[in-house]
């Protein structure tokens, strides 16, 4: 029996049911989902898109938790108390999003909107399909899921770049990083991957001008995007743009500017983009709440907490 005292913990979550993580927390320590503010006995918060202004009026917070990989819905939040924020970093969650990521590159690569496309009509035609090693897909933020997911694309052959805030080298994948990086990743990537963080830095870097940039002239027959980072990356008016004038073969997109993405967008639409409910990589609190309780434990021994959100950058 472990001798971890019993916290008191903020469950703070919007459009998320927090029915296990409620059972998962509370079966050790005291769980609110609403808070009075001033409350002094609110040791930690584990939130998704919690109400602006809360956190700071907890006089004993010690710490925050998302419980997702990103942190921008806590940053729409102006007003932090200055406690560690840490984020999730899990191996089910990187295998999630790998998994998402290979299906969605290989269903791009072998053609499978065409062929779900002919099959409707009844077409029997056999396209042009480049094997993996002559296709190269560029992943756009290789931090703990884009190289996850960088290392299956290599084992099945796939070029691969990445682009990153700061020199990451890894091997096996050409790198290139900052501002000045940009146009040389752009231009050697046929499929685009974007794992990015959602920041000032970030939001909607994901215009036309960038995606002219990527090679259209590949054996796929044009470029072609997958969003699984953040809808805030993209500007969904540049997406359609570049799909009507053929900068854009085909989208993969798991996240909108808007969600649940509204009825009247074209996104749902079109007959060469496919869209997912912002499901690429689910937190999954089984696996997320011991490992939120081993980082309190650490803070209470008075050691480092892990991957803790670097305030400036805000990822
Ligand atoms: P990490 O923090 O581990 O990696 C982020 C990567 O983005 C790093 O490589 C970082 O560069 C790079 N980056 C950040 N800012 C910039 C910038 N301005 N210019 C260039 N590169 C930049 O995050 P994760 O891999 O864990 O998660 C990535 C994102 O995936 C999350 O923030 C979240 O938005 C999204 N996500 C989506 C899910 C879904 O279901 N759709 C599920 C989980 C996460 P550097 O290495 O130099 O720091
Ligand atoms: C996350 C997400 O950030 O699910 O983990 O989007």
């Amino acid at each position: 029996m472990s001798s971890s005292p019993r916290r008191r913990i903020l469950l703070s979550v919007t459009n998320y049911n927090p029915r296990r993580w409620h059972e998962l927390l509370s079966a050790r320590h005291d769980v609110v989902l609403d808070a009075e503010p001033g409350d002094p006995t609110i040791d930690y918060a584990v939130v998704w898109k919690h109400k602006p202004g809360i956190l700071s009026r907890l006089p004993n917070l010690r710490a925050i938790f998302s419980i997702g990989a990103g942190v921008d819905h806590i940053f729409a939040d102006t007003d932090l108390p200055d406690v560690p924020i840490a984020r999730v970093v899990a191996q089910n969650l990187s295998q999630y999003m790998t998994e998402f990521v290979v299906w969605r590159v290989l269903d791009h690569q072998r053609q499978g909107m065409l062929y779900r496309a002919q099959q409707g009509k009844k077409v029997w035609h056999e396209p042009e399909q480049p094997p993996a090693n002559e296709v190269a897909v560029g992943i756009m933020g290789l931090g703990q899921l884009g190289r996850a997911a960088a290392r299956a694309l290599l084992a099945l052959g796939f070029k691969v770049n990445g682009w990153t805030r700061t020199p990451r080298p890894m091997e096996g994948v050409t790198c290139w990083d900052g501002a000045e990086g940009l146009p040389g990743f752009l231009n050697a990537t046929d499929i685009l991957v974007v794992l990015l963080p959602h920041t000032p830095a970030t939001e909607g870097i994901i215009d036309y001008e960038l995606l002219r940039r990527l090679r259209r002239d590949n054996g796929l027959g044009g470029a072609i995007l997958v969003n699984a980072g953040r809808g805030k990356l993209q500007k969904e008016a540049d997406i359609l743009r570049a799909l009507e004038d053929g900068t854009l073969k085909e989208a993969s997109l798991d996240v909108f500017e808007r969600e649940p993405l509204p009825a009247e967008s074209p996104l749902w639409e079109h007959p060469r983009v496919f869209v997912t409910p912002h499901a690429a990589a689910t937190s999954d609190p089984a696996h997320l709440v011991p490992l939120m309780l081993e980082q309190m434990a650490r803070l209470e021994r008075g050691e480092p907490m892990e991957n803790l959100v670097d305030r400036e950058a805000g990822y």
